[in-house]
């Protein structure tokens, strides 16, 4: 038992599986998840049309033929495709100035003046690439739609992010049950143009690196051995941890609440909700906390429609959205062993949201539990040449 030991010791890294060592390998991190595609989710507001579904298949082929290095080329979009961006665009920006966080507002100033954000343009992913470079270093590249976590999060590692290029389905343009670009050029390109935030996403990229399968865990297991790197289990934790901090994060800022999380700053229902939640559980909260906006009724199409799942009529007096788990959403203090094990809704409303004292401190919280998290090695990425160092515990 014990050479086996000292031969999985020394083997080290080799008994994980498979991670990219160097940017050019996300060429490799390609695994999408069926789930919410429109040729198979019946559900999806396009799965009856055939023109839609081919726009797609049409975009997702940039995605399939994309490789590190290439410009990314640049789409054409339709005039029904602008309209439903000009929709969205609109309405989630008339919201911001309330609801959005500091870094949000800053940055998306300079997407309208530098990198075509406006009503009637539909941004191209180079021209925000280019400009994600230069703020942070973070870069896009294509991808075809719903990625697995494990290619997802290891992209992150290298300050990629994985952009989907097509839009949502006129239909239905305040809600999507997949990422489109509305989600990301909206949601989460404003926030990885900020410094910490960047170094945030990055790190639970750092922390996903060599999660070993379920055949190494138990093996690891049997011979008596810790943890040999994140397991899969763990790879659904940094997952979690990234839903409820990088989608659907809250944080502090001059005495309120505001949204940083892309999921909320792309739904126009639930970021509208925002203020109503945090009145609800301000008791709980450290400190004195104000709302933005002072709240009024909520439109029924932005409670009932946006969510079509929802029960008919769901919402109290002044029409609002009772949430699907709890009758009330609760608001924590970031916490990231708690919020890595926290059950989540990807089909309405957040029953939990999770705010942050400032991006710095989430950033230090989240080291703190990624350095608890066993591996047989440790990584570090090296700037100057886009890659993974790999490096032996002592
Ligand atoms: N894939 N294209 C894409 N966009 C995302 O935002 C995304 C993903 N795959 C997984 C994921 N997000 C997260 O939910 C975590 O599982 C990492
Ligand atoms: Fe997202």
């Amino acid at each position: 038992v014990r050479r086996v030991t000292e031969d999985l010791r020394s083997a080290g890294e080799d008994k994980v599986p498979w991670f990219p060592r160097k940017v050019s390998e996300l060429d490799k991190c390609h695994h999408l998840v069926t789930k919410f595609d429109p040729d198979l989710d019946l559900d999806h507001p396009g799965f009856s049309d055939q023109a839609y579904r081919q726009r797609r298949k049409l975009i997702a082929e940039i995605a399939f033929q994309y490789k590190h290095g290439d410009p990314i080329p640049r789409v054409e979009y339709t005039a029904e495709e602008i309209a439903t961006w000009k929709e969205v665009y609109t309405t989630l920006k008339s919201l911001y100035a309330t609801h959005a966080c500091r870094e949000h507002l800053e940055a998306f100033e300079l997407l309208e003046r530098f990198s075509g954000y406006q009503e009637d343009n539909i941004p191209q992913l180079e021209d925000v690439s280019r400009f994600l470079k230069e703020r942070t270093g973070f870069q896009l590249r294509p991808v075809a739609g719903l990625l697995s976590a494990r290619d997802f999060l290891a992209s992150l590692a290298f300050r990629v992010f994985q952009c989907t290029q097509y839009i949502r389905h006129a239909s239905s343009p305040m809600h999507s049950p997949e990422p489109d670009c509305c989600h990301e050029l909206l949601g989460h390109v404003p926030m990885l143009a900020d410094r910490t935030f960047a170094q945030f996403s990055q790190d639970i990229g750092l922390a996903s690196l060599g999660a070993s399968d379920e055949e190494i865990e138990k093996l690891s297991t049997d011979i008596g051995l810790a943890s040999l790197g994140a397991s899969d289990e763990e790879i659904e934790k940094l997952s979690t941890l990234y839903w409820f901090t990088v989608e659907f994060g809250l944080c502090k800022q001059n005495g309120e609440v505001k949204a940083y999380g892309a999921g909320l700053l792309s739904s126009y229902g639930e970021l509208l909700f925002l203020p109503y939640a945090v009145l609800r559980v301000r008791e709980n909260l450290q400190g004195e906390l104000r709302v933005g906006p002072q709240p009024g009724p909520i439109a029924s199409w932005a409670t009932g429609l946006q969510f079509p799942g929802a029960p008919e009529g769901s919402g109290d007096a002044c029409g609002l959205p009772k949430h699907s788990l709890s009758e009330e959403p609760e608001i924590r203090a970031f916490d990231p062993e708690a919020a890595a094990v926290q059950p989540y809704q990807d089909q309405t409303y957040q029953p939990v949201y999770f705010v942050s004292e400032s991006f710095s401190d989430a950033k230090d919280k989240l080291r703190g539990y990624a350095s608890r998290i066993q591996r047989p090695f440790s990584v570090k990425f090296d700037p100057y040449t886009l890659a993974v160092d790999v490096l032996d515990s002592p």
